[in-house]
């Protein structure tokens, strides 16, 4: 549970997506720690502004930060903070991803509008990312291309597909964004 005093490279991650893409579900899939949560119950007076179509069992919604923490192999540490997805908490979006390396962002393609201002948000920080399609039963089957397309991603934004919930898949979807993150980096370095 404690990290060693050995030296460590600690990273902050960004998880973000839109509302109920799953966000919450993969930080603690990922978490080696007990993850903070700062969930609360939806009632009906939001029945209006979240769309629970697809995600029809959900009953909380973050309204402020995920935190988790995850090593990988070796001396690099991340430190995971998921965002709250509806579009009201822009200013936290922008808030919590400040600072950090790269940010995985979560897209459910049965609803792929959701993620453009998602991000857009990520674009205008700066932040180099990965996006990682959760798969849910009834996720429609789109060629890659058409995927890359809709999403309008750069030629070397990775596209990786997971399940939040598994806590392999979810690792190797971090896996894929430091990757990612290392490639930028050493591009950076002969430039
Ligand atoms: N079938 C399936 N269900 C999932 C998967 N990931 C998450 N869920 C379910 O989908 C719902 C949404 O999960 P959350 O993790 O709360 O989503 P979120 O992105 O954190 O939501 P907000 O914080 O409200 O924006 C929950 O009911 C999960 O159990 C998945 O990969 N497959
Ligand atoms: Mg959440």
């Amino acid at each position: 549970m404690y990290l060693s005093n050995d030296s460590q490279t600690l990273v902050k991650i960004v998880v973000a997506g839109p509302f109920g893409v799953g966000k919450t579900t993969m930080i603690d899939a990922l978490s080696e720690t007990a993850p903070l949560h700062t969930e609360e119950v939806m009632t009906e007076a939001g029945a209006l502004v979240d769309d629970l179509a697809g995600v029809e069992h959900k009953r909380t919604t973050t309204v402020a930060i995920d935190f988790g923490r995850r090593t990988l192999s070796g001396d690099l540490v991340l430190y995971l903070f998921g965002t709250p997805g509806q579009r009201r908490f822009k200013p936290l979006w922008e808030d919590v991803a400040r600072g950090a390396l790269g940010a995985l962002v979560l897209v459910d393609t049965r609803r792929l509008g959701d993620s453009f201002e998602v991000i857009d948000m990520i674009e205008e920080q700066g932040l180099a990312y990965a996006v990682a399609v959760n798969v849910f039963p009834d996720t429609p089957d789109y060629p890659t291309d058409v995927l890359r397309d809709r999403l309008d991603l750069a030629e070397d934004t990775p596209l990786v597909e997971c399940d939040a919930r598994d806590t392999t898949s979810a690792i190797d979807a971090l896996i894929c964004l430091v990757s990612h993150l290392i490639a930028n980096s050493a591009l950076e370095a002969t430039t």
